[in-house]
């Protein structure tokens, strides 16, 4: 595994430069960085001579519909044309294998007869590629494609730009978060230098959220429930159906949660089909909750990690309260439950 691009650059050229054709994969319910680097590396791969499809598990969120590429990427389904012609995959943003889920349910026979590279910035990744680039130090996927890139002498065009500027302002939620380091903000700037386009971020990240979300995260709001360091809410099916809201909707509820004061861990208990919990975990910086999400099979980032539970939505929250409250030192009590 490189966790340098010094050493990642030349190893991932080798790789890539006989090959014809380019798979790139990201993960389920893709965020910023994971359709930013995918459109980004996808575009520059392209101008580098390769044929490329750009594949994500489902479909990608409203707000990445301005992202540069974005419409050239397929939605994967069971009927998806996986090209024979493919000899190299490449998985951005994508801390395992799993993550890309029913795509690697169906096909890991058609992946694994490719050579695998693996590009991401998840601590939590383990190399699971024939050649892997993973820092954590890194804001964003996005970043370690920015330097890639700039090792390979790749002149960034301004579309792969704001492709690569979209996912670092998204992963440090807009360079606040404590991966926003100097050299997550010298990329940003070198990324506006050839003309990213700033503007249509801002406007696509801020100006953007639905009025069917703002309802579900209302409800979610009224059913906020805190116990001294700890705030959390949850989202049901049934009130995102009554809201109209999308899936991604709750990704805006989580952001609301950890932007309010006095609590050092906010957490997301959003209720999926088929008594599937996902849990989304956010903290302040002297708190881990990737270790949190790890305990039950999830992962993540220090301050931002998310967890997968089939129970029910009253015993994920008893559970994960649990281990989020042991992590913070405190005594095992049962808070008192947002679930009635
Ligand atoms: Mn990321």
């Amino acid at each position: 595994m490189y966790t340098t691009v010094e050493h990642a650059a030349p190893a991932l050229a080798s790789y890539l430069d006989d090959k014809h054709h380019i798979l790139l994969i990201t993960h389920v319910n893709p965020d910023g960085d994971a359709i930013g680097s995918l459109t980004g590396l996808g575009l520059a791969l392209e101008a580098l001579g390769h044929a490329v499809t750009l594949l994500t598990p489902n479909s990608p969120p409203p707000f990445v519909a301005n992202i540069p590429a974005v419409n050239r990427i397929q939605s994967y389904s069971h009927a998806t044309y996986l090209p024979p012609t493919v000899d190299m995959v490449v998985l951005v943003d994508t801390g395992d294998v799993k993550r890309i889920a029913r795509i690697w349910e169906d096909a890991h026979e058609y992946l694994l007869a490719r050579p695998i590279a693996v590009i991401d910035h998840h601590v939590t990744n383990s190399g699971e590629g024939n050649v892997n680039y993973v820092d954590a130090s890194r804001s964003s996927t996005c970043e370690l494609i920015y330097e890639l890139l700039r090792a390979w002498d790749f002149p960034i065009t301004p579309d792969i730009a704001t492709a690569l500027l979209f996912g670092i302002t998204t992963d440090t939620q807009s360079f606040r978060t404590s991966n926003t380091t100097p050299s997550a903000l010298r990329t940003a700037a070198d990324l506006l230098d050839v003309g990213a386009d700033r503007e249509r971020i801002v406007h696509d990240v801020y100006n953007n959220v639905a009025v069917s979300t703002a309802r579900l995260i209302g409800h979610a709001l009224l059913a906020l429930r805190d116990d001294g360091p700890i705030v959390w809410t949850y989202v049901t099916l049934a009130m995102q159906a009554a809201c109209g809201a999308h899936d991604d909707a709750a990704a805006e509820v989580t952001d609301y949660l950890s932007s309010l004061g006095g609590f050092l861990v906010s957490v997301l208990f959003k209720e999926r089909g088929g008594g599937i919990i996902r849990v989304s975990l956010r903290s302040l910086p002297s708190v881990d909750v990737s270790a949190v999400a790890q305990q039950f099979g999830g992962g993540g980032h220090r301050q931002a990690a998310g967890c997968t539970l089939v129970t029910s939505l009253a015993e994920a929250e008893e559970r994960v309260l649990a281990a989020v409250r042991a992590a913070l030192g405190l005594q095992p009590g049962v808070p008192s439950r947002a679930v009635v």
